[in-house]
């Protein structure tokens, strides 16, 4: 626990008035320190790679915004253009140029999308390709991987990752049993046990997978997995689904699925797609696609999908990631991170295992590798939590849970990078 006096005054007020009216007093539960102890932080701004609390702290941020902010919070670009959209109506409830614009950016990016549908969430986003999936097969079942989280939809909240892992749920009550039962769960990285659920079910709808897990924790996918993935779900005729709320434009402007050469059934964006504002979408062959409302039968809608503000934002965020050299300063920077927070901890004979894919990543505070949810649930969470708040002592704030990836934006220069691992170095150091 932080000792009351490091705590900032103001947060803990207005996480004891926020407490009285917001579950938790939060509005997403994750954000609640659960995992890690002491008080949320009230943020008051951000700017770049930094965030500043209701008592004017201002930290380095690893979360992100949980990934959307890889150009760096406030970026003047994005909030200019804003401030100009919002001042032509920020909702019509009608089509706009910029909708097709944003399409246009992410079939560009994304040769498996041919057409694709804006959403407000990647939980609307995984939600609705899970019902075009079992709309076009007429089969019920999905395969989803222990650990993994794409959002809280009924059908995904089993043995899910990210704060159901955080707060040690089994699953969700409020889940009927008639439901959970379609989603069968295995162990990510493990193509032999998929294989087993296809020779035991003939109705399998799809396969819903995080192509890089970010949600146990940073996990990439091992040599070959993902393509047995395609090959088991065409053999088949289920769908692959590949959720890249997290990896999309975040690992490669491609997202997952350029990086590992595999071409998806449907694909879920979210995050980096709305540069910072709420945003969702789903996409894939125009064959597929038309069976979505109102051209084919399987509906999905959404009042504030494609509004003006969400798609101005991820536009010009989109239009920036076209620049190669971004993803090329990305890498070597957080190359940089990792290398030095992984010889930090060495130094001060911590244990720790780091798994990294381009700008996401997670120290998982364990000696063994981490490649499923088993592994990853061997962390400490215990020594994590004492991380976490002592880089919070040291001006760097990181994910509040074990079982979440960090994110580098092209805002943390090298000069921020360096400072971070010298924080690092002290937490240790403190630690040790
Ligand atoms: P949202 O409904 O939260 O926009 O997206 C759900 C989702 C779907 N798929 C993946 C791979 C995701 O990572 C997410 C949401 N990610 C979490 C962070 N791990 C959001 C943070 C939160 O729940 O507060």
């Amino acid at each position: 626990m932080v000792s009351p006096e490091k705590e900032s005054d103001r947060s803990a007020r207005l996480f004891a008035r926020a407490q009285e009216l917001i579950p938790g007093g939060v509005n997403s539960p994750v954000r609640a320190f659960r995992a890690v102890g002491g008080t949320p932080l009230f943020i008051k701004s951000a700017q770049g790679p930094f965030i500043t609390d209701v008592d004017g702290r201002r930290y380095i941020d690893y979360v992100a915004s949980w990934g959307p902010m890889i150009l760096g919070h406030a970026d003047p670009e994005i909030v200019a253009a804003l401030q100009a959209v919002a001042a032509n109506g920020t909702s019509f409830g009608a089509p706009n140029e910029l909708e097709v614009e944003l399409a246009e950016e992410i079939a560009d990016a994304m040769p498996s999308i041919e057409m694709v549908r804006m959403v407000n969430s990647g939980t609307e986003a995984t939600m609705s390709a899970i019902r075009l999936a079992r709309g076009i097969t007429g089969r019920d079942k999905l395969i989803k991987f222990e650990g993994c989280y794409h959002g809280h939809a009924d059908s995904l909240l089993v043995k899910a990752g990210s704060g159901v892992a955080t707060l040690g749920l089994p699953d969700s009550p409020g889940v009927p049993a008639a439901l959970a039962q379609n989603t069968i769960t295995v162990p990510f990285n493990d193509a032999t046990a998929v294989e087993n659920v296809f020779e035991q079910h003939d109705d399998i709808a799809a396969i819903i997978v995080e192509p890089v897990v970010g949600n146990m924790g940073c996990v990439p996918p091992r040599e070959g997995f993902l393509q047995a993935l395609r090959e088991l779900t065409r053999q088949h005729g289920a769908l692959l689904i590949f959720d890249e709320v997290m990896t999309g434009f975040r690992v490669a402007r491609g997202g997952a699925q350029a990086l590992y050469s595999i071409k998806p059934d449907i694909t879920c964006l979210g995050k980096i797609i709305g540069g910072g504002l709420p945003v969702g979408a789903y996409g894939g062959s125009r064959e597929l696609m038309r069976n979505i409302a109102p051209t084919g039968p399987i509906y999905q809608a959404g009042t504030l999908s494609g509004n003006p503000l969400a798609m101005t934002a991820g536009l010009l965020t989109l239009r920036r990631l076209k620049d190669k050299k971004v993803y090329e300063e990305l890498e070597r920077r957080s190359a940089q991170l990792c290398n030095g927070l992984s010889s930090a901890a060495a130094d001060s004979e911590i244990k720790t295992t780091t798994n990294r894919v381009g700008s996401m990543w997670t120290s998982f505070f364990t000696d063994t590798p981490v490649t499923n949810w088993e592994t990853a649930n061997r962390s400490d969470r215990e020594i994590y939590g004492r991380f976490f708040h002592a880089m919070l002592d040291e001006g760097v704030y990181l994910a509040p849970s074990q079982f979440e990836a960090g994110f580098v934006s092209i805002a943390h220069s090298e000069e921020v990078i360096e400072q971070s691992i010298e924080a690092a170095r002290r937490a240790f150091t403190m630690m040790s």
